[in-house]
């Protein structure tokens, strides 16, 4: 029972990591933490309550909203509101940013962006999902309402990211800039656990992840390059493993722990990439970067990009090293007018 480290200990004894060591960062870590234990007892219980299906809404985005989406986006909204360290929230399934209007929050030092569910379209076929959370200091001067330029900074500002995996166990998985550390839930107890202390993912791996259904539109560096996994060169540990589970988190879990890579390209239907810069890749490309990996648009470190817009799409590619090395060569070796 010593041997056990629970989350809350774990970020108290970790405090003088944090950059701004104050322990609100904490208490903000605290406040996820608690929406993730919502969230997930309403996600193991989604085949029994009415809690799956589209809500017959769509997001800014033109995507069905589902029920578990909206769910998500309260409980993290209403835990992240409740204290008084996050001045505002941008979120996937929120048009605008929102900006909390109450005196304590108007003093508050941080700003959240976040997916609350992504993959939730896998929810009724209880395939895993999760949700993705990012960490910024405000820009904007305490004491007033934050303001855009608060939620448009590029993702080498961020102060803290990580997911929660609503998956055969649930884990939370986050960083501060010094490592990466997993904590599995115990819902027996109540905590998460520290599980994995700083994860690190191998420099070379042989998983690709890809929606492969979209090859015919992708451009010919990612084209050769799938072909270059599938070709038989034992010396070389290929061909590759497909692994695709179509909900980012699991994907990049999985990959993160054994080695591999993640791939959305640009595509006919999302000639931009299909993923988030803010609230999606951003995060990840922290976390992988802290795990020792590397995140990339193709030909840009994620972490670089200048955000524009608040729902900003980028083609996304993460994983080991090699492996996102690799896909940048065949994207410059053969570019799309050759
Ligand atoms: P979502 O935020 O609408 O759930 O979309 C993001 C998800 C990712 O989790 C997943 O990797 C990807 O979309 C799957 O897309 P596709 O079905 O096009 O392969
Ligand atoms: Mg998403």
């Amino acid at each position: 029972m010593s041997d056990i480290k629970t989350l809350g200990e774990f970020i108290v004894d970790k405090q003088h990591d944090f950059p701004h060591a104050s322990g609100e960062l904490s208490s903000l870590l605290g406040s996820i933490k608690l929406a993730a234990k919502i969230v997930n007892r309403e996600i193991n219980k989604a085949g029994l309550v009415d809690i799956t299906g589209a809500i017959g809404s769509e997001n800014v985005q033109g995507e069905q909203q589902q029920k578990l989406d909206v769910y998500a986006n309260e409980k993290f909204k209403a835990a992240l509101q409740a204290r008084d360290q996050v001045c505002g929230v941008a979120s996937e399934e929120e048009d605008e940013a929102v900006s909390f209007d109450s005196e304590h929050s108007r003093n508050a030092k941080y700003v959240v962006l976040m997916d609350p569910l992504d993959g939730s379209s896998n929810i009724d076929v209880n395939v895993s999902v999760g949700t993705i959370f990012s960490i910024y200091r405000r820009i904007s001067p305490v004491g007033t309402l934050a303001t855009e330029e608060d939620f448009l900074q590029p993702g080498h500002r961020q102060i803290a990211a990580g997911y929660i995996i609503y998956g055969s166990s649930t884990m939370l998985v986050y960083t501060t800039g010094n490592g990466v550390h997993g904590f599995t839930y115990d819902p027996s107890l109540g905590v998460f656990c520290l599980s994995h202390e700083n994860m690190t993912i191998p420099d070379d791996g042989r998983i690709y992840s890809i929606n492969e259904g979209n090859y015919i539109r992708f451009p010919n560096g990612v084209k050769r390059y799938i072909k270059y996994c599938q070709e038989n060169v034992p010396e070389d540990n290929r061909p590759y493993t497909s692994r695709y589970i179509g909900s980012l988190v699991s994907d990049f879990h999985r990959n993160l722990l054994k080695g591999g890579i993640y791939l959305y390209p640009s595509t006919a239907s999302h000639p931009k990439g299909k993923l988030r810069l803010l609230y999606e890749c951003n995060p990840m490309a922290f976390l992988i970067e802290q795990a020792g990996g590397k995140a990339s648009d193709g030909c840009q470190r994620i972490l670089d990009i200048e955000p524009s817009e608040l729902h900003q799409r980028v083609p996304f590619f993460v994983g080991s090293t090699s492996m996102v090395n690799k896909v940048e060569e065949f994207l410059e070796t053969y570019p799309d007018n050759d």
